[in-house]
This record gives C-alpha cells, sequence and structure tokens, in this order.
C-alpha cells in the first residue's frame, strides 16, 4: 500500500509514501482508508496524523492516473477525504514541503492542519487546464478568504505555508519535528467536540460580488483560449452561493467537463513534455556530473550578452570574451541596460542587479578563460570563424573544461573536429533573445561524452531554460522545422496570399507571431543567405524566390524599417506594404501562376502539416528522442500555442489520417515538390496511431 500505518502512544500516524510526490494515486487512496478503518476500530486511538514521507505531504491527485479507469476508482479521493471529514476521531493533516491540488484539497478534509514553515501551498489544477475537483474550491475560500482563495486557484501559483499562519487554514505552525509537533497537537485536541469541519465555516466577504466580477473581468482575454479560467471563477462563486454539498457537486461537474477537453490534455501533455525531456536513454539520474562553478562566452554580442545574463541569473561567475574593447564596452553596457529595464518593473532589486553584474567580468585574451569549467560560443555563423575559435579553445582550455557551440545551422560534428578533445563538444542552441527565451536545444554530437550531455541538461535547469536534446543536422530540430513552415508561406504568396493574410490567419490560430511578421523581428536577410546555402548543398529543396526578391530590395525586416510590412520610427507596428504586395503580385505574374482565393483553414493546414512533416522525419532519423520533446521545442521556442499541445500532438488530435489525405492533397498542387510524405507519418496513418 502506498501508506503506512504506526500507532504512536494514542495517536496514530498514517503515512503517505508515493515518491516523489505522494500521488495520490489508487494505492496511496487505499492506505489512507484502511488505516483511518484501523484507527477508528482501535479504541485506544484517541486521534489522527496524516503525514508525507519524503519531499511533501502530497503533490495532488496522481496526474499519470488521468483518463484511466484508476483515477476514478473507489475509493476516489472524494470518498477519502468524506470519510476523513466524517471520522469519529480527530484527523490532522501535518503538512511539509508541499500540499498542492488534491493534496491540499485532503488537508483541507482534515479537522485540524498543523504545518512547519516553507510548505508551497498551491492549488494550481487550472495549469492543467481543470480546476480543484475535490472541494478544494468550496472549503480553501472558507479557510483564507474569498479573495486570496480566488487568486490562487485561478492563478494556481503556490503560497508559502507561513504566510497563511494568520489565516484558519493552520491550526499551529510547528516550529521543530513536525510529527512530534503535530502528535503533540493531536493530543492536546483529542477530546475536543463537535468536530471542527472546514464546511461548516461560511464565507463572509462582504464584497463578494466585486471580488469575482473583477477576477472575471482581468481573465477575459485568456479565458477565450483556456476554458478552465472562468469556470474557477464559476465554482468559487458557487462556494459563496450554494449550500455546501451543491456547491461541492457543481464544482464535480466542471472538472468532469474540463478533464476532457483538448486544452487540459494539451496542458498535461506539456507538462509531462517537459519532465520527460530530461531522461536521455542511456544515461542514468546517477550519472556522475561535471561541476560547474565557472563560465566563459566567446562574444559579447546579442546573443552572447544574453547567454552570459543566464549565468549571471544563476550566480555562475562568467567571462566574456570579445576581439576589441569597444565591443566588450558594448556588450557590459547592453546587459545593464536589460537589467534597469527588469529593475524599473519591479522583478529585480537593485542588490540583485549589483550581484549580478560582479559576477560579469570580460577579457581579450583566450589564456584568461583556460580555468573556466563551461564555454559557450557565440560567434558569427560561418564554419571559418568556429574554426578559429574552437582552435584556440582547444589550446587554452582546461583538461575536462565543456566546449559549446552556440550555432543554430552549422556542423557541430565538424566543429567537434576542430579540437582535440570532440567527447568534450556540445552544442547549446539558445534562441533569442537569450536571456528570455527558455528554450535550449542541446546537441549531441556523435563523440559528446554521456556526462557532458547529461551536464549540461542538469545545468539547463540550473540556469532556468528547458533543455530539449537534437542529434546533429541541418537545423536541428526547431529551425529545419521552421524552415518546410517558411517555404510553405512563400509559395503561399506565389499562389494567393498576401503577408498579413498568412500572419493572420496563424495567429488566429494560436502562434504569437505569423511567419512574416516573425521573419520581419529576426531578419529577413538571415533566411536569405541560409537559403542561398541551401541553394548549393541541397539543389533539389526548391524554394520561392519572393523571399529573394524582398531582400535584394533591402527590405531585411525592422532593423531597416522595411521588410515583409512597412515600419515607421518608434514603432514596431507591422503596416502592410504596397510596395511588396505589388511585388509578390508581379512575381506570381512572371511565373504564369493563377493566383486563386485561398482560405485560413488551408493557409493553417499547410503551415502546420510543413510542420509535422518534417517533425516525423526528425523523428524518424533519431535526431528527436520522442515526439513530445518536439512539442516542447515548439511551445517553449516558437510561440506554438500551450493550449494546443505542440505539433505532433495537435496532428495526433486531428487524425494521422486526416492529416495524410489532406498533405496528399497539396501534394497535387502547384508546389508539390514540397510535400515528400515522411514514412513514419504515412506508417502511423495506415496504423490508425497517434506520435508517441
Ligand atoms: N502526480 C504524479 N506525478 C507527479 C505529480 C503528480 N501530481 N507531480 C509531479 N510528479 C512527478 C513528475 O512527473 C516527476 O516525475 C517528479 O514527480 C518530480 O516532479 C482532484 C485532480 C510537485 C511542484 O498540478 O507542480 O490534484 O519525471 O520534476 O520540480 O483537485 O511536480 O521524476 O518521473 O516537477 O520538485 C495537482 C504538479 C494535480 C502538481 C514538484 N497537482 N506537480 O516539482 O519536481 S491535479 C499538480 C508540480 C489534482 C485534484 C486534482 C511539480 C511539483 P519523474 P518535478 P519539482
Amino acid at each position: 500500500m502506498s501508506a503506512s500505518f504506526s500507532a504512536q502512544g494514542d495517536v496514530a500516524v498514517i503515512t503517505l509514501e508515493n515518491p516523489p510526490v505522494n500521488g495520490l494515486g489508487f494505492e496511496t487512496r487505499c492506505g489512507i482508508v484502511e488505516g483511518l478503518q484501523r484507527a477508528i476500530d482501535d479504541a485506544a486511538i484517541r486521534a489522527i496524523v496524516l503525514v508525507g514521507s519524503g519531499k511533501g505531504f502530497s503533490g495532488g491527485a496522481d496526474i499519470r492516473e488521468f483518463n484511466t479507469p484508476k483515477a476514478l476508482q473507489e475509493p476516489s479521493l472524494h470518498t477519502v477525504i468524506r470519510d476523513i471529514e466524517s471520522c469519529a476521531k480527530p484527523v490532522v493533516a501535518a503538512v511539509h514541503g508541499l500540499a498542492m491540488g488534491g493534496g491540499l484539497e485532503l488537508a483541507l478534509g482534515c479537522h485540524y492542519r498543523v504545518a512547519s514553515a516553507g510548505a508551497q501551498i498551491a492549488l494550481p489544477e487550472v495549469k492543467l487546464g481543470i480546476l480543484p475537483g475535490a472541494g478544494g474550491t468550496q472549503r480553501l475560500p472558507r479557510m483564507i478568504g474569498l479573495q486570496r482563495a480566488l487568486d490562487m486557484i485561478v492563478h494556481g501559483a503556490p503560497v508559502k505555508s507561513e504566510k497563511l499562519s494568520s489565516t484558519r487554514l493552520f491550526d499551529r505552525m510547528i516550529d521543530g519535528e513536525l510529527l512530534a509537533g503535530a502528535i503533540a497537537f493531536a493530543q492536546q485536541i483529542a477530546d475536543v467536540r463537535p468536530l471542527p469541519k472546514v464546511r461548516d465555516h461560511e464565507i463572509s466577504d462582504a464584497d463578494a460580488a466585486e471580488i469575482l466580477q473583477s477576477m472575471r473581468d482581468s481573465i477575459q482575454a485568456q479565458a477565450r483560449f483556456f476554458p478552465a479560467l472562468a469556470r474557477c471563477v464559476d465554482a468559487v462563486e458557487a462556494a459563496v452561493k450554494l449550500p455546501f454539498e451543491q456547491g461541492l457537486a457543481f464544482e464535480r461537474e466542471q472538472f468532469l467537463y474540463l478533464v476532457q477537453t483538448t486544452e487540459s490534455k494539451a496542458l498535461r501533455h506539456a507538462f509531462f513534455a517537459e519532465r520527460s525531456a530530461s531522461k536521455i536513454p542511456g544515461i542514468g539520474p546517477d550519472i556522475a556530473l561535471r561541476p560547474i562553478r565557472s563560465a566563459a562566452v566567446i562574444g559579447a554580442g546579442t546573443m552572447g550578452g544574453g547567454i552570459a545574463m543566464n549565468f549571471a541569473n544563476a550566480g555562475i561567475p562568467v567571462c566574456m570574451l570579445e576581439t576589441a574593447q569597444a565591443a566588450l564596452d558594448k556588450g557590459v553596457a547592453t546587459i545593464r541596460k536589460n537589467y534597469e529595464n527588469t529593475l524599473k518593473k519591479g522583478r529585480l532589486t537593485q542588490e540583485q542587479l549589483d550581484k549580478r553584474m560582479s559576477l560579469i567580468s570580460t577579457t581579450l585574451e583566450y589564456a584568461a578563460l583556460g580555468q573556466a569549467d563551461i564555454v559557450i560560443e557565440a560567434v558569427y555563423e560561418e564554419i571559418s570563424v568556429k574554426e578559429k575559435v574552437f582552435q584556440q579553445l582547444d589550446a587554452v582550455m582546461k583538461p575536462g573544461a565543456i566546449l559549446a557551440s552556440n550555432t543554430s545551422t552549422l556542423d557541430l560534428d565538424k566543429i567537434a573536429s576542430f579540437t582535440s578533445r570532440p567527447q568534450d563538444v556540445i552544442g547549446t542552441h539558445f534562441f533569442s533573445p537569450a536571456n528570455v527565451m527558455k528554450l535550449l536545444e542541446v546537441v549531441r554530437g556523435k563523440a559528446t561524452a554521456p556526462d557532458v550531455l547529461a551536464t549540461v541538461m542538469a545545468l539547463a535547469k540550473t540556469i532556468n531554460k528547458t533543455g530539449v536534446v537534437s542529434g546533429v543536422c541541418d537545423g536541428f530540430i526547431g529551425n529545419r522545422m521552421i524552415e518546410q513552415y517558411v517555404r510553405q508561406a512563400f509559395f503561399l504568396l506565389e499562389e494567393g496570399c498576401l503577408p498579413a493574410q498568412v500572419d493572420g490567419a496563424i495567429e488566429r490560430f494560436g502562434f504569437a507571431m505569423g511567419p512574416f511578421r516573425m521573419s520581419d523581428l529576426a531578419g529577413n536577410d538571415i533566411g536569405w543567405q541560409i537559403r542561398k546555402r541551401r541553394r548549393t548543398e541541397h539543389p533539389d529543396m526548391i524554394y520561392s524566390l519572393v523571399g529573394d526578391k524582398l531582400c535584394e530590395l533591402g527590405r531585411y525586416g525592422q532593423k531597416t524599417s522595411a521588410g515583409w510590412y512597412d515600419y515607421h520610427a518608434g514603432d514596431r507596428t507591422a503596416h502592410p506594404s504596397d510596395v511588396v504586395n505589388q511585388m509578390i503580385l508581379d512575381h506570381a505574374a512572371t511565373l504564369g501562376l493563377q493566383r486563386r482565393q485561398i482560405s485560413d483553414a488551408e493557409i493553417v493546414e499547410r503551415l502546420m502539416y510543413a510542420l509535422v512533416n518534417e517533425g516525423a522525419k526528425i523523428l524518424e532519423e533519431g535526431i528527436a528522442l520522442r515526439a513530445s520533446d518536439i512539442d516542447l521545442v515548439y511551445l517553449t521556442g516558437y510561440g506554438f500555442p500551450l493550449y494546443r499541445g505542440g505539433p505532433m500532438f495537435y496532428a495526433s488530435g486531428v487524425g494521422l489520417n486526416k492529416v495524410l489525405e489532406a498533405i496528399n492533397g497539396y501534394a497535387s498542387g502547384p508546389n508539390a515538390h514540397a510535400w515528400q510524405v515522411a514514412p513514419l507519418l504515412q506508417k502511423l496513418a495506415a496504423e490508425g496511431k497517434a506520435f508517441q
């Protein structure tokens, strides 16, 4: 059973034992009910303490059971809580570490609650696209007041236990050893009757209507995409307006509705995707990591400076190298400006700013970097430049130092071959702005040592990045797929669309930014250089020339105040351009193409399925370890809508047979050559399967 029973004198102790977070899975729920019964049957027992083993009280319902029979198998969490609440002997919840979701609801069902300081108290269900489904929306407002409970339920953020010590939630804060303190408390209240029940408290906030309306107003924009937000407010309103049992029933209805929604399944998929990404076949969690106590960055430009900030933010000293003092001074000034902007927004204190700046040093000499544990190169994307840098690093870095490249398209194995230690070379592909974007593609070279890979994946967590392992190919995972997405976007212009229509369609689908606004931001000339290189390396990959014609006009994007769109000084708003639209029409005319009205649906399908088809090839080649890694890349690096779960999850939801059917339709169109169907997609569609 995932809960043990012991008796300490006249107090029974039921200990939740379901590592790593005492998820309230079926076996654990059975263990609690059995322990309760034993305590009730034993006349010598006067009170019961419920405590969690390991890192905390409980992280909530076992989310691995969701949408499986076990999730609702009796005793359900509802039943467990009802048995506790109706127990004839007092039940005390002893909370440490964390009490989240169903874990907090379990504690709320107890007659008393005691806690040690520092415990994370939360109802984070909304982050999984659901709401507290075991009484949390009905009981928490009764314990901590309407406003605080509403904030915790709608936003899902944790609150430290000591911040709630003045509310009814905790009857006592325990300074010393939690269990001993809880047992002593239990003995003190053992004979108190009637037993206090949370449900018996009233919600007395006089301004309840204003509090609820104000929350509804504040979530309005997001609620369109995340149905759980509004239903959280509805459930809390039921706690205010309805008798307890009716409120509980209303909450249950909302939960059962939400748990089946695509949005919730997408959010749960993303939750597990983030945790699966750090699992690398053949590399166990106990591998010895190389210590990372200091770092170095080659290049103090936009990328180099952003990368350096990540280390300073994590408290790791970092040294930036440049070829000229002016470049170093500019890089440091930019970093300081970034921090000052964060300070102005109140997200950084002056002391933190000063501390971080003190961790950043600079040099013009490679020799000064020799003792760093990791060095990350972020220089110009040209193989000859990388060669010089890695030869110099090979000469000065101490044995065992990790040599990383921030390359986004070049061959990491070739870069590793410039050194005498290819086993210490790895790719760390940051996304601009490097100090903001969560995604870090960790590129594993043929020779990269397992401990180097494991060390950098752990470092990703330390610097607050989402690390995803990629094999070596042109563009790794994200850029290789976005290449096909942009190709389709260009073909759509030839066939009948204009930039604003394509961007509008995909942004209504949920992308933060469509391909043309994105390209104007990143710089159209970057894609132009890549296409030129690709045309020599892969003559079979045909691109529309419309992007080249744009760049030949010098329209590189926001940096030239003109790209696919026109931009006015000091304003990043993308204004449709008559010049560009006419260029597109003229270009299509030179091709003799009969332009046609193209629907938003076709735009979305072609952009999405271009991603999915390339993703299937990436999966098949082993460049990505799993489909959820590809989804994570898109959710954390490319503005893919979270409530759709990522391209592979989305395609599986559509049905791969339907995806294949649509692709086959486009493969008979004017740009058929771009639709070489991935054999894996073909296979899964034929078998009626989804991406795993
Ligand atoms: N169930 C099952 N496994 C869980 C889990 C859970 N609730 N929470 C975490 N894990 C696993 C996770 O997958 C990982 O597994 C390991 O624990 C460590 O997690 C009725 C229905 C608790 C703050 O939403 O926020 O209750 O990869 O890497 O950074 O109303 O996990 O090691 O195999 O994240 O220290 C509500 C979700 C559920 C909490 C710990 N509860 N979890 O963070 O470790 S719904 C939640 C978290 C519910 C009721 C409803 C975090 C954490 P593995 P980790 P961490």
